[in-house]
């Protein structure tokens, strides 16, 4: 059995260990654009074997909280080239999560004030964060209006230059977002997905665009640099399937051949419990679903995981296992981990917003 601490590769990335920073929404890029304050967060968790970034728009259409950063503006690129140059220059490896929400926004982030898309005009039954006034909090999204199929295409290449763009700031590749109810996954899943024409109805359909997307990020930067993140069952964000399984063992068979990176699996509800009642899925299955394709990619595993969990998963074949909160708190978690130290918990009062208290003040370990 491999251990967490030991070196691995996913596709093309050299890893130092199986410890994998989570991608987590911190909302303190004003302007979208990563500050210094980011590149002190990312330098101190640069012994993660892999940090992916905080999920990071790809347009502005793709925005949908306040103050994310994004990678389709120059100083953005700019903000990031420093975050990439401390992280490597500390050892550690970073890809940028390319994430565009669909739904899941306001009216008030989106360019003129227009209402943000979806695959059908349904209302995600979930609350956004916005800042007004220089105070944040949560507000309902916005009722959106449905992407005509012709639009699909210039979205697909949204992502495709986001990609280019994330390797022109030194990202050392890129993860695309397609879980917790956001774009891709509205266009996954039939609760969100009503469509009549070939991006909707029957699975083979549902996938074409996440498809569409995967296979020009990877023809742009080479799949061995590129991540999926998936999250079958998920109530995040107001999404559903009626029948997840084959869905997701279908994807997963289509994208083996790629060669990608890895793919990422959040198991049951996002930061929630890794079991739903209501919602069975069997993660060996999609597993051996994406294995018997062809599938090399490295099986990264998330949700609530702890040193015990992480060395089962293991044990059990993951490849990677990613921590999102134990991160927030604890820059030195590897270290935290391997030691069986006692980790620092997270204050839920400055995960969302603000500046340095609450994101680059939480102390390792003494040297
Ligand atoms: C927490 C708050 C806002 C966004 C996700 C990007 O769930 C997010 C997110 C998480 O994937």
């Amino acid at each position: 059995m491999s251990s967490l601490f030991e070196p691995t590769h996913a596709g093309s990335l050299a890893l130092a260990n199986r410890v994998v920073m989570a991608p987590l929404t911190r909302n303190r890029s004003p302007r979208a654009v990563p500050g210094p304050l980011a590149v002190e967060y990312y330098r101190q968790r640069a012994s993660a074997g892999l940090i992916v970034t905080e999920g990071t728009a790809i347009s502005q259409q793709g925005q949908g909280y306040a103050d994310v950063p994004g990678l389709y503006a120059p100083e953005q690129l700019e903000g990031w080239r420093k975050v990439t140059a401390a992280v490597h220059a500390a050892g550690g490896k970073i890809v940028t999560q390319l994430w565009h929400v669909g739904r899941v926004s306001h009216t008030e982030l989106q360019a003129g004030g227009q209402a943000p898309v979806a695959p059908s005009a349904i209302p995600a039954t979930t609350k956004t964060y916005l800042i007004r006034d220089g105070k944040g909090g949560f507000d309902q999204t916005s009722t959106p209006r449905a992407l005509a199929a012709e639009e699909i295409a210039g979205i697909v290449d949204d992502f495709r230059k986001a990609a280019r763009a994330a390797l022109d700031s030194g990202f050392d590749g890129v993860e695309i977002h397609g879980a917790n109810g956001y774009l891709l996954d509205q266009f996954l899943k039939l609760g969100a997905n009503h469509r009549t024409d070939h991006y909707g109805g029957s699975i083979a359909n549902r996938i074409r665009f996440t498809l569409e997307v995967v296979r020009a990020v990877a023809a742009e930067i080479g799949a061995g640099r590129v991540g999926l993140r998936i999250s079958p069952v998920t109530p995040a964000n107001g999404i559903s399937d009626p029948d997840p399984q084959p869905l997701f063992d279908t994807l997963l068979a289509e994208l083996a051949p790629l060669g990608l990176a890895y793919i990422h699996v959040i198991e049951g509800a996002t930061g929630g419990p890794r079991e739903i009642e209501d919602r069975p899925f069997d993660y060996r299955r999609l597993k051996a679903a994406y294995r018997a394709a062809g599938g090399k990619g490295a099986w990264m595993v998330n949700n609530g995981y702890d040193r015990a969990l992480a060395d089962e998963a293991l044990a059990d074949g993951a490849d990677l296992v990613a921590f999102g909160r134990p991160f927030i708190a604890n820059p030195d978690l590897v270290r935290r981990l391997r030691e069986r130290a006692p980790l620092q918990v997270p204050d839920r009062a400055t995960m969302y917003g603000g500046g340095a208290e609450g994101y680059t003040d939480y102390p390792a370990l003494p040297a």
